[in-house]
């Protein structure tokens, strides 16, 4: 046997998967699986019966350096290899490595970090995390044939460093009985890696073998070890670990300490400084001592190469003067953030928002209103604000929040530009918010806020905590989102279906209004005819002419940056013009994350572009057909009653690799899916047909998703919100 693969096993049910799999493809084959479980259930290997995994166990969570000496037990292979339960391999990992290995050689080769799963990853995932920014910045110009240089120097810090991606002799492990301290839970890497490279005779650094490591995009339910929330003990425990593999480094002439040293240096500066400001005296001591008795470890070579503050630090560290320390940090912390303040106005409204504005008085009667971050006067917080209006003139002042243009509103309001000065200062200020998405991540809830999220859609695509890989948005998502949620009081459910997976993919537990949409509201009006023709004439589309309204969502893959995404149309109008152009008209409609405008004059008469146009409600209620994708138009719309076709051209895509729906579509959209314009043309040709034959399916629709839907529900928002 080759390879002993050592997986460290504590219950990563959502990872083992991809882990297992890769594997199972590796060109090399010659190896056995140790995986332990560490006071976990075992997974479930069944399908992976052409590998040889044996299923061990520690002694009740007894922590991954247990699990992993367990396994160097257990190995039968000439070399071990570390590999991490929610990690994985590309293909010819193995087979690269064990091409260098001879008799005491270690063979190693690049650690990759990335958000996403295997699959998403060998399909796009160093694509998707260049274009997010969420790639490794590789700036390490170092020497990668040096082992000190690469696992050390490289590393981020000395958190980062470690045993993974490289096939270490089990002869030397075994001959020198190198193993884990069990007693650290976050540290053990370190002091084992430099007790192997004292030990191996030689090393072998292989660019082409890659081991990649899965960051964890839910820290909330699936925090990495390294994201947990345990600041003391790592602080007492990297220290530990640093002596440890300094005395080791210390009997070793090859080892070059100076890297390790000045990664010790930093960590002082970025945590055991900061956290020795708020600890309690007692505890401050006892930091101070253990630090002090670590950097007589730290090489005198190194502080030519620290910065000036470092360096003081370093020195106040040595000589046990702990007040120097935490007023020398405060200081430094206070010159950072004025430096800070004073170079950038993004952060200089920050600070006032949270130092200034959030301290001054609250504004009792006063409502701040945003929709789709400014860019329209639309949705929910419409209908809230005009039912406010009439119903209570004169009680409540309010404030709209616009994307830098000015909203065209029928009732008096401040205005002001998301992100202004005048922005935080009325986030600060107001008592009541509603917002239909997000409200920025530090945002701070006062005491006496209401905030009612309206949010914007029934889900047809999976949300945040539902989600396995983020393909799109912050890799910090899920977190912020969790955050976000928190501040809010109300959140308004237009359906039953809706409500349920709001609790579950928000994880969120606060106050849930079971009301439908204030935004439906219109649909419901009882002057429907009436607003129909006016709204026609506003649009200059002739009144005999019947519509289609054409409004696909977006698509996280395709974007040029933050909310900025792209649309290509699919769809041939100049075929649609000519088969249907004397009957119907088209409106173009794109979501409002589209950056691309579409030029459509050369159909003029014909096809509309109002991806502008504020409110899509009023498009609704104008429109014969609806032709939509993966967007939540078609639950609104549904309350219409009216025809609705499904142009789902990329629909495995989107469905397996982009989001994944909450229903199953081929069983309850209460209209065809379409794949091109042929068909499209066919459909609607055949509405009649089309609607008969869907009737059944609407219908279950309808009651499914429409039910509380019945033209009040700004005045039952208002009610709950209000008038408490
Ligand atoms: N919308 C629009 N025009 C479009 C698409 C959407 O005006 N072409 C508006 C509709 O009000 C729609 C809302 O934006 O209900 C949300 O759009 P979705 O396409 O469903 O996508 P998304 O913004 O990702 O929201 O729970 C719902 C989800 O969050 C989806």
């Amino acid at each position: 046997m080759k390879i002993s693969v050592i997986v460290a096993y504590h219950g990563e049910e959502n990872y083992i998967r991809d882990c297992l799999d890769s594997l199972k493809q590796q060109a090399f084959q010659d190896f056995e699986v140790l995986l332990i479980c560490d006071g976990c259930e075992a997974p479930d290997v069944s399908a992976y019966s052409e590998l040889t995994i044996s299923l061990l166990e520690t002694k009740n969570q007894s922590g991954v350096a247990a699990a992993r000496n367990i396994g160097i037990e257990n190995a039968k292979g000439e070399y071990l290899f570390f590999l991490d339960a929610d990690d994985y391999l590309e293909e010819n990992a193995f087979a690269k490595l064990v091409a260098h290995a001879e008799n005491s050689c270690l063979s190693y080769g690049e650690i990759k970090a990335t958000w996403y799963s295997r699959k998403v990853y060998l399909d796009n995932g160093e694509e998707l995390d260049r274009q997010n920014g969420t790639g490794e910045k590789d700036e390490f110009d170092g020497d990668r044939n040096d082992p000190y240089e690469f696992f050390v120097k490289r590393a981020a810090g000395i958190q980062s460093i470690t045993i993974l991606g490289m096939l270490i002799p089990t002869t030397v492990v075994r001959e020198n009985q190198i193993r884990f301290e069990e007693q650290y839970k976050y540290y053990s890497d370190l002091p084992f890696l430099m007790a192997v490279l004292a030990k191996v005779e030689k090393t072998c650094y292989e660019a082409e073998m890659t081991y990649i490591k899965r960051k964890h995009n839910d820290p909330i339910n699936l925090p990495s070890l390294l994201q947990a929330k345990d600041e003391e003990k790592k602080i007492f425990e990297s220290m530990d670990a640093y002596v440890a593999a300094k005395k080791v480094m210390e009997k070793d002439d090859k080892a070059d300490g100076t890297h390790l040293d000045y990664k010790f240096v930093r960590r002082l500066v970025t945590s055991f400084a900061p956290y020795m400001i708020d600890a309690k005296e007692a505890k401050k001591k006892e930091v101070m001592m253990r630090l002090q008795e670590a950097l007589t470890y730290v090489s005198k070579d190194i502080v030519p190469m620290l910065h000036h503050h470092d360096k003081k630090l370093y020195f106040y560290g040595l000589n046990g003067e702990v007040d120097k320390i935490t007023s020398k940090t405060k200081n430094h912390a206070r010159r950072q953030t004025l430096f800070r303040i004073c170079t950038s106005r993004a952060k200089m409204k920050r600070y006032l928002y949270e130092k200034v504005f959030s301290k001054m008085k609250m504004l009792d009667d006063t409502v701040i209103f945003e929709s789709f971050f400014g860019k329209s006067y639309s949705d929910s917080p419409k209908y809230i604000f005009e039912y406010l209006n009439e119903k209570y003139p004169g009680k409540y002042k309010y404030v709209w929040v616009n994307a830098g243009k000015r909203l065209k509103l029928p009732y008096p309001a401040k205005q002001m530009t998301r992100f202004s000065f005048k922005y935080f200062y009325y986030m600060a200020r107001c008592k009541y918010i509603v917002f239909n998405g997000r409200q920025p991540h530090y945002f701070i809830k006062r005491k006496g806020n209401v905030f009612l999220e309206t949010w914007h859609g029934t889900p047809l695509k999976k949300l945040v905590f539902d989600m396995d890989d983020v393909t799109t948005a912050s890799p910090l998502y899920k977190e912020q989102f969790y955050i976000q949620t928190r501040s809010w009081d109300y959140l308004v459910a237009p359906n039953q279906f809706s409500e349920d997976i709001f609790r579950h993919a928000f994880m969120y537990d606060g106050g849930m209004l079971e009301t439908g949409y204030p935004r439906n509201d219109i649909l419901y009006h009882p002057d429907k005819e009436k607003k129909m023709a006016e709204i026609k004439a506003e649009l200059n589309i002739p009144a005999e002419k019947k519509v289609i309204l054409y409004a696909p969502t977006w698509r996280d893959d395709e974007f040029y940056g933050h909310a900025q995404y792209k649309f290509s149309l699919k769809m041939d109008l100049a075929k649609m013009k000519e088969e249907l152009g004397d009957e119907y008209v088209v409106l173009l409609r794109t979501h409002y994350f589209i950056a691309d405008f579409l030029d459509l004059s050369e159909f003029k008469g014909f096809a509309y572009n109002l991806s502008k146009y504020d409110d899509i409600a009023r498009l609704y209620l104008i429109s014969d057909i609806l032709i939509t994708d993966y967007s939540s138009v078609f639950f609104d719309y549904a309350n219409l009653r009216r025809p609705m076709l499904f142009f789902t051209y990329d629909l495995e895509k989107y469905r397996s690799v982009l989001r994944g729906f909450y229903m199953d579509v081929e069983e309850e959209l209460p209209g065809p899916m379409l794949f091109d314009t042929e068909q499209i043309i066919d459909a609607v040709k055949n509405i009649d047909d089309v609607q008969n034959k869907y009737k059944e399916k609407y219908d279950c629709f309808c009651d499914k998703y429409c039910a509380w839907e019945d033209g009040h529900a700004s005045e039952k928002v208002v009610n709950a919100v209000f008038n408490r």
